[in-house]
């Protein structure tokens, strides 16, 4: 089965969880669409997780690809045994932190000189989109959504920002061909609707039910038989 996933953002212990809930096999596929890190507690251990597994495939969230610009520059600084605040870096970790990016920043410092090497070559392999067939149906997976969407706009024409930060319209059908579903997470489904359920709208599906959030929850949707998971 291919599963989905999102914007788990440290939730290590509901991630394990969830791993339970869909009884997660080898044979199985899980698609992360991005926000692994910031805000909740345990982002490493997360990304460690998914990274030991190779059916798992993260895509980029805007809170991955600042971890992906800002620690290579505090691994940097650690590896020459530096404090990370006494430079010029310490304005950028600030804006990360009102961000949620302290579980980040302080589960990173914490690991090894090989742990850190690891955990930035990994968030470098994410991908921007991702594309599969099941059965007569196209998902296309992305984080945030397909900004300035045209129908002849290739998906390698869109900018990072345009997939990573967007807020669209839930409404919004793209792509003519009605075979083709979006899977996106980023604008959790309690601002859409008040509820922390997985939010469908036409062949749109929107899976970032907070889990972060007191009262959020971590979703995951199996793509062949649309099943919703919670924890
Ligand atoms: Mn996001």
């Amino acid at each position: 089965m291919n599963y989905v996933m999102s914007d788990i953002h440290g939730e290590y212990k509901k991630y394990l969880k969830m791993l339970e809930e869909i009884d997660f096999c080898d044979e199985d596929t899980l698609f992360v669409l991005g926000d692994v890190v910031d805000r909740g507690a345990k982002p490493m251990k997360v990304l460690q997780d998914m990274m030991s597994r190779a059916n798992v495939y993260p895509l980029m969230g805007n809170h991955d690809l600042v971890a992906l610009s800002v620690l290579p520059k505090i691994n940097a600084e650690l590896s020459k045994g530096n404090e990370i605040f006494s430079n010029e870096l310490s304005e950028i970790i600030k804006v990360w932190y009102e961000d949620g990016g302290l579980s980040t920043i302080a589960g990173f410092c914490d690991l090894d000189d090989d742990e850190r090497a690891d955990i930035i070559d990994y968030l470098g392999e994410f991908s921007l989109y991702e594309v599969v067939d099941i059965e007569d149906k196209t998902f296309v997976m992305v984080h945030a959504g397909l900004g300035n969407y045209r129908p002849d706009k290739k998906l390698r024409e869109y900018t990072q920002d345009e997939l990573l930060f967007t807020r669209p319209e839930p409404s919004r059908q793209y792509f003519d061909d009605e075979s083709v579903y979006v899977v996106m997470g980023h604008t959790p489904t309690v601002f859409i609707n008040g509820k922390t359920e997985i939010y469908k709208n036409g062949r749109n599906f929107f899976i970032d039910c907070g889990a972060c959030s007191p009262k959020g929850k971590l979703a995951c949707l199996c793509l062949e038989t649309f099943e919703e998971f919670y924890v």
